[in-house]
């Protein structure tokens, strides 16, 4: 199948336009692009500064966190701040408004930032958890914010749940596995969806990168919206070239018409 890059100062194709406005089922999954405009660096760009000579590939392990807790923490405190600074842009607020008008529409996110959660959309399936989020690194139990906030002061701050936990980002590390329930809801989506929107990502981290195969693999239309080609590009019917800002809001505007 054909892929049709569609330029920002192209018009939207009448046959995306037709098939958006008759898509009763459509999953979306979205990546660390659909954040760059709200100020969020992917982890790859975030490492500036102290945070410069470290692999991000590497501290986002359960490993480096045995190996150096205080490190891992202070690395994900600084990412929280950057997170906490930021405010969903225009493409967050276009999806929320896309869940509102379409009854079977899905939500699926590589992002830890919850930006979108933030721009009103509702039962989102954060993939690889949440940033703002901690919990026990034994028992898994969620870290009460408040009980943080009392005890943040020590390095590392030991769990209230288990004798030998550790208080830990609500995060999925590389090498550990995704909740099950919220990725089969995830693969469900796509394996059910008439459309796959794909927005603001490389592709390149699975089992994300390989659930819209699922929807292509089932017949439906996958649109990409990414400034760059991505390893999803050559399944897609069309890539909108250009960001999550400028795209999203044009589809929004392309239903209402
Ligand atoms: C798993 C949370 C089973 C943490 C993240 C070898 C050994 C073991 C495992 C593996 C292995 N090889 C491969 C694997 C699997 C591994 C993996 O995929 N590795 C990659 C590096 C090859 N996956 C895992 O380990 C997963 N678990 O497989 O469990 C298992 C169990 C035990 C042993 C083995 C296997 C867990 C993966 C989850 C990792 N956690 N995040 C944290 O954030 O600190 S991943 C993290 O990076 C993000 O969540 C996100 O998913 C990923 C970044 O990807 P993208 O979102 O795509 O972002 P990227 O920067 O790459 O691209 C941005 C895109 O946006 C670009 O295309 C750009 O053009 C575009 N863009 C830019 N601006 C805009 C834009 N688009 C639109 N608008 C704009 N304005």
């Amino acid at each position: 199948m054909r892929t049709s890059c569609v330029t920002a100062d192209d018009a939207l194709p009448l046959a995306l336009v037709d098939y958006l406005q008759k898509a009763e089922r459509i999953a979306v999954l979205t990546g660390a692009g659909m954040s760059a405009e709200s100020g969020v660096p992917t982890f790859r760009e975030a490492q500036t500064g102290l945070w410069e000579r470290y692999d991000p590939l590497e501290l986002a392990t359960p490993e480096a966190f045995e190996r150096d807790p205080q490190l891992v923490w202070d690395w994900y405190q600084w990412r929280r701040e950057l997170v906490e600074r930021s405010v969903p842009n225009a493409g967050h607020l276009a999806l929320a408004e896309l869940q509102k008008r379409i009854p079977g529409f899905t939500l699926i996110t590589q992002n830890v930032d919850g930006l979108h959660e933030l721009a009103g959309s509702e039962e989102v399936l954060e993939l690889h958890g949440n940033i703002c989020r901690s919990i026990c690194s034994r028992t898994r139990q969620r870290i009460n914010p408040e009980w943080l906030a009392r005890h943040c002061g020590q390095s590392p701050i030991p769990s209230p749940h288990h004798p030998q936990g550790l208080v830990r980002p609500d995060v999925v590390w590389f090498r550990e596995s995704l909740d099950s329930y919220t990725l089969q809801r995830a693969i469900e989506a796509a394996a059910d969806c008439q459309l796959m929107l794909v927005i603001g990502t490389s592709g390149l981290v699975h089992p994300a990168a390989s659930i819209p195969m699922l929807a292509v693999e089932r017949n439906a239309l996958m649109i990409e919206v990414n400034p760059a080609a991505s390893e999803l590009s050559r399944h897609a019917r069309w890539r909108l070239d250009g960001s999550a800002a400028t795209w999203l809001p044009r589809l929004v505007a392309a239903l209402r018409s």
